[in-house]
């Protein structure tokens, strides 16, 4: 907290003015757990009504412009559902964006487009073993997704136009390749190689969407277990937050990209990537969790795509990263020059491995979805 940057402190401090958060401001942290917006905790000192001193803390985001063109009409997405689940739910814990002078739930200044909303104390998970954990992760997505079964999908604008659209996603990349702008196409011929051998497996997904198979629902399309805050003594979840994606899409969009994050033996960008797979145990506790809170709602064919999702999804994303790594690293924060790169060897082995496990996982998607259903 003493190493805050002045520089820093004072712009953060001015921005929560404009947000009509008074002073005296006490200090911010960085959290550095997103690869696209950038957070931090901004840190007030309050009478607790007494005369103590107490701190209360916000979190402070500046979207990433490159990723979100428009960034007004997400932050009006997320007024809607937001709105909706206080409105539906009226005791679930939900986020409260704090609004400027001029009524808008965003910033925009020379450096960038900022959000303000309350900070819920809780603890995050960027990996987990524990099953009761994940079976509460699976949950609290099911959750966040049947609360929101009922909002018009109409009235939500497309953040990121053809975000899970796997087709486009290899697309780009096919074109990227053709214009190879750093040079760096010939050091990932083994991974391009791959990924083109399974493009239509890996689109599959997307072609059932195109052809009308899968009914479009309300989703959230960026469910990372490190999305879900939890209760720092009970491990119990508390909210879903990063509503920034939440556009219509298919079940098996948030299913695979839970499963593709949380039951990988690795974290998503480990450099020893040949140990990366998928962990069964951490795939059944999660289904369960899942399926208990959806499989009543679902159609058989959305159960049957469940597992083949996870695939598509690993793919996708392996697109996007290598996509990244050859124009130059653009979308994705790195920390290091091959970041993406060992994101995209590490998205690949675990779709290697996925392949291995299809019926195992096509298995314990259908016990539960019965069980459940
Ligand atoms: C990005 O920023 P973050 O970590 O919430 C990305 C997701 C990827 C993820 C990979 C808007 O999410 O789609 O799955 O990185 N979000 C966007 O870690 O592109
Ligand atoms: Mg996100």
């Amino acid at each position: 907290m003493y190493n805050n940057d002045p520089v820093i402190a004072r712009k953060l401090q001015k921005i929560g003015e404009e947000f009509g958060i008074p002073g005296p401001f006490f200090t911010y942290e960085e959290i550095k757990m997103g690869n696209v917006n950038q957070t931090y905790k901004v840190s007030y000192i309050r009478d607790d009504g007494s005369g103590m001193a107490q701190i209360k803390s916000y979190l402070l985001q500046r979207i990433n412009t490159y990723a979100f063109e428009r960034p007004a009409e997400l932050m009006d997405n997320i007024d809607c559902v937001t709105e909706h689940i206080r409105r539906e739910y009226p005791h679930q814990i939900s986020l409260h964006f704090h609004h400027t002078k001029d009524g808008k739930n965003y910033l925009e200044d020379r450096d960038g487009f900022w959000r303000m909303s309350n900070y819920v104390p809780s603890v995050t998970f960027d990996s987990c073993d524990d099953p009761r954990v994940i079976r509460s992760t699976g949950e609290a997505f099911g959750d966040f997704q049947m609360m929101l079964s009922s909002f018009e999908a109409e009235r939500l604008y497309y953040t990121i136009p053809d975000f899970h659209n796997t087709r486009k996603r290899y697309q780009q990349l096919k074109a990227s390749i053709e214009k190879d702008p750093c040079g760096r196409v010939k050091e990932v011929e083994a991974e391009i190689e791959w990924l083109l051998s399974v493009e239509d497996e890996a689109c599959r997904l997307t072609d059932m969407e195109e052809s009308g198979e899968l009914p479009l629902r309300v989703t959230h399309n960026d469910t990372k277990i490190n999305n879900v805050l939890f209760d720092r003594v009970t491990h119990k979840p508390l909210v879903v937050i990063d509503l920034d994606t939440v556009m219509p899409g298919l079940v098996a969009h948030d299913f695979g990209d839970a499963v593709r994050f949380a039951a990988n033996f690795v974290e998503e960008d480990c450099p020893e990537f040949k140990k990366a797979g998928l962990d069964l145990n951490v795939f059944w506790a999660f289904t369960e969790g899942f399926l208990k809170k959806t499989a009543a709602q679902l159609t058989s064919n959305e159960v049957d795509t469940l597992a083949l999702g996870c695939f598509a999804l690993a793919c996708e994303l392996a697109t996007r990263f290598l996509n990244d790594y050859i124009k130059g690293d653009k979308y994705f924060k790195i920390k290091h020059a091959r970041h993406n790169l060992e994101r995209t060897r590490c998205q690949i082995a675990l779709a290697k491995d996925m392949m291995k496990k299809m019926n195992a996982m096509n298995a314990i998607v259908q016990e539960c979805a019965r069980r459940y259903k």
